[in-house]
């Protein structure tokens, strides 16, 4: 498929996933959150709630409660270990990363129409050798990046159903967020809204 660079080490892939594979991707999401259902992170200190609801599949997955963002290997509520990876999103790690070991964390963003991610970097892995792999299903989102500093400038692209978007190397540590859920925009979630997956390698080492 074709690949489109957007900045160093910032590959957006349109149209990676075609509609049976995104089917397919939403079944196997379905399958993680019965057994890992999503929950609300709240801020660290302030405990106030994210808009957007996550989960986890993988050896590791992200979490933030009043004490601070981390990975762990289990489920905040249920206490149980994350569901494994589906083979799906580790065929599209080895397929777009060419990080040679797999991840070992899989977050899931759910993004009902109002939910928003301010801009932040991600920087809790320990990894920054590896690139963090997006992959998008469902309602279209405004998905916003700028560079290493907070203050320097941004753009805007919008990131459809079935979309990847590789972000290594100098895009690794840049400032991104979501500003907006446009509802109506995919009939792939009956009840509308977004699911981004992000494919990560957390610790170093094999
Ligand atoms: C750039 N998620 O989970 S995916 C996140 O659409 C997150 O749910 C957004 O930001 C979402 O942390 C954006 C695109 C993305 C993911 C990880 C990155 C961009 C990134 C890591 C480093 C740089
Ligand atoms: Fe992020």
């Amino acid at each position: 498929m074709s690949a489109i660079a957007l900045a160093p080490g910032l590959t957006y892939h349109p149209d990676y996933l075609d509609r049976a594979a995104q089917e397919r991707l939403l079944e196997a999401v379905r399958e993680v959150t019965r057994a890992a259902p999503l929950f609300s992170p709240r801020m660290p200190r302030t405990g106030k709630a994210f808009s957007v609801r996550m989960t986890n599949c993988g050896p590791l997955g992200w979490v933030s409660d009043v004490n601070g963002y981390r990975y762990q290997p289990t489920h905040p509520e249920t206490g149980k270990p994350w569901p494994t990876m589906p083979d799906q999103v580790l065929k599209a790690w080895k397929d777009l990363s060419d990080y040679p070991q797999p991840p070992d964390a899989c977050l899931i963003n759910f993004y009902e129409p109002s939910a928003r991610m301010g801009l932040h970097q991600d920087k809790d892995e320990e990894e920054f050798g590896a690139p963090v792999v997006s992959l998008s299903l469902g309602d279209t989102g405004l998905f916003r990046y700028g560079g290493l500093d907070r203050k320097d400038p941004t753009r805007s692209i919008k990131l459809k159903s079935g979309d990847a978007v590789v972000f290594g190397g100098p895009s690794r540590l840049i400032f991104h967020g979501v500003d907006r859920i446009t509802p109506g925009t995919s009939d792939l979630l009956q009840q509308g809204g977004r699911l981004n997956l992000t494919l990560r390698k957390v610790r170093s080492g094999l």
